[in-house]
């Protein structure tokens, strides 16, 4: 077993679908983490003892989703100095506006990254960027993988030259980006 170098807190067990994908993308990256569940309000204590003991347990960045008032983030930023990506996931009748709101708008002093909506994987992939800059082999992971996402592209784009639009849109196979 690896020595968990991020920590992925899902405020609840509701927002593990979104956050698996952090998961995913980290299995990509290679880099070992941990998934808990715990909830900024209603198990504040073990929320603040978690961010209290992340570094010295050796993370390096948490990653934190929740949905609705999600102070979760904000509530790990205030009890550690790691750096700390918010993941406002939808829930209820705000659809994750109010957990961007609520994430996005730390007081000076403490911040938060906070991804879009439900972007767990963009969290993810920032947590590797973090990572590493001090990190060489995880760096060539991350350059790797975005020379790879601009391949793709630049493929798509050479074939819109070919095709023109409307072939381009009524081909079959791998569908639009
Ligand atoms: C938030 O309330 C959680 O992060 C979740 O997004 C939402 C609903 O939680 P459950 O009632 O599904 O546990 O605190």
């Amino acid at each position: 077993m690896f020595q968990p170098l991020v920590g992925i807190v899902a405020g609840s067990d509701s927002d593990l679908p979104v956050m698996k994908e952090a998961a995913k993308v980290l299995d990509e990256f290679g880099i070992p983490y941990e998934v808990v569940i715990s909830s900024a309000h209603r198990v504040p204590d073990k929320t603040a003892g978690y961010a209290r003991s992340a570094a010295g347990r050796g993370l390096k960045a948490v990653i934190a989703g929740a949905g609705g008032a999600a102070h979760l983030p904000g509530v790990i930023a205030a009890h550690t100095s790691l750096p700390v990506i918010g993941v406002p996931v939808s829930y209820g009748a705000l659809n994750g506006v109010d957990a961007l709101y609520a994430m996005v708008q730390m007081p000076p002093g403490v911040p938060v990254a906070v991804v879009g909506i439900n972007q767990a994987g963009n969290a993810a992939i920032l947590a590797a960027q973090i990572i590493g800059a001090g990190h060489p082999p995880v760096r060539e992971k991350v350059e790797s993988f975005k020379a790879a996402q601009a391949r793709k592209v630049e493929a798509k784009d050479a074939l819109l030259a070919e095709l023109g639009i409307e072939a381009y849109l009524n081909r079959k196979g791998d569908g639009r980006f």
